[in-house]
């Protein structure tokens, strides 16, 4: 359950992939049993720096395509125990459910068998034997395409931001790994000051144009393992692993130094805008989500009651 609905679950560093060129580390299962074709395959594909897990047989492939959840299946048909066709129809539903491509490498040419891959829902059916320079830029642009899906279910438009659904599973998924291993983390709540007064005297399309100022600023500002998120309008959530109270106050600060220097331009006039902020350091006390963040929106207001502009813990 500590999955979204889709399959999309808190990755880190995903942020920083989405936003540079997508090289997350992704996961590919690759079940054939041609033994030299596996290892050209392996030391192809691990050279773009993808992981690779391999099965000799269909029983070793599904065992892994359960305990692991790959980001890929590369799929022979001719198999030790079962065929590839059988292994497909049992993992294809789930498969699809969680957005797994599935890619059939195969000798076995016939356009029926094919036919039936695709229709079963494969992605690409590939002839053996493999041109490896082919077989590579299909694999790196399938992933693109995953990314691009993981993103628009994810990822706020305007500012690029993760939503409110992936701020509540990355919540959920830091404070288990905190009751596991005690790991910290901090959450910096941040609202933009006055913003009515932005959207009054500007219009909203200038509002806008603040709220992607402020969010490139801050995914510039930011840690690969941190994640950003729009939180509700012009309220954000910034999650820093790892880090406690003090060192996040510092970051923020830092951001919220920077952000209140950046100037606009609306109606021939220039203008300002600042952020309040209220971080929280998890405890022990932390036991459910609700508590964290009413403890980061009770420092968040004591800044907007502080005059704003500034960071209280
Ligand atoms: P405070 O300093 O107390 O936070 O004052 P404020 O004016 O920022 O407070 P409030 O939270 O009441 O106002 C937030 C405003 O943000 C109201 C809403 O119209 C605006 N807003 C929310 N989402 C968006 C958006 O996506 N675009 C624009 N332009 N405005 C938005
Ligand atoms: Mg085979
Ligand atoms: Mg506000
Ligand atoms: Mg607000």
């Amino acid at each position: 359950d500590e999955q979204l609905m889709n399959g999309a679950i808190p990755v880190p560093g995903l942020q920083a992939a989405m936003l540079s060129d997508g090289k997350k580390q992704y996961e590919i299962l690759l079940i054939d049993d041609d033994v030299e074709l596996v290892a050209f395959l392996r030391e192809s594909l691990e050279k773009q720096s993808y992981f690779v897990s391999i099965a000799l047989s269909a029983e070793r492939g599904l065992k892994i395509f359960y305990e692991t959840k790959p980001d890929m299946i590369l799929l022979d048909i001719l198999l030790p125990d079962q065929s590839g066709i059988d292994v497909l129809k049992q993992i294809i539903g789930k498969a699809k459910k969680e957005r797994i491509p599935i890619i059939i490498v195969s000798g076995e040419h016939s356009k029926d068998v094919q036919m039936y891959a695709y229709s079963l829902g494969v992605m690409d059916y590939i002839p053996k034997p493999v041109d490896i320079d082919l077989f590579l830029v299909l694999i790196k642009n399938r992933f693109e395409l995953k990314l691009e899906w993981q993103k628009s279910i994810i990822v706020d438009e305007l500012t690029g931001a993760f939503n409110r659904k992936y701020f509540n599973q990355t919540m959920k998924q830091l404070i288990s790994d905190f009751r596991r291993t005690e790991r910290t983390f901090s959450l910096a709540l941040m609202d933009l000051d006055y913003f009515k007064h932005v959207n009054d005297s500007y219009g909203h399309l200038v509002g806008d144009e603040v709220l992607q100022t402020f969010s490139e600023l801050v995914l510039k500002s930011i840690r690969v393992e941190d994640t950003f998120c729009r939180y509700g309008g012009e309220e954000f959530a910034l999650f820093m692993p790892n880090t406690d109270a003090a060192s996040a106050m510092l970051v923020i600060e830092r951001i919220q130094q920077q952000f209140s220097l950046k100037e606009f331009w609306a109606k021939n006039e220039r203008f300002n805008v600042s952020f309040s902020a209220g971080i929280t350091e998890v405890t022990e006390s932390h036991l459910n989500a609700d508590k964290l963040i009413d403890e980061a929106d009770q420092a968040l207001y004591a800044s907007k009651h502080a005059g704003r502009n500034q960071t209280t813990l």
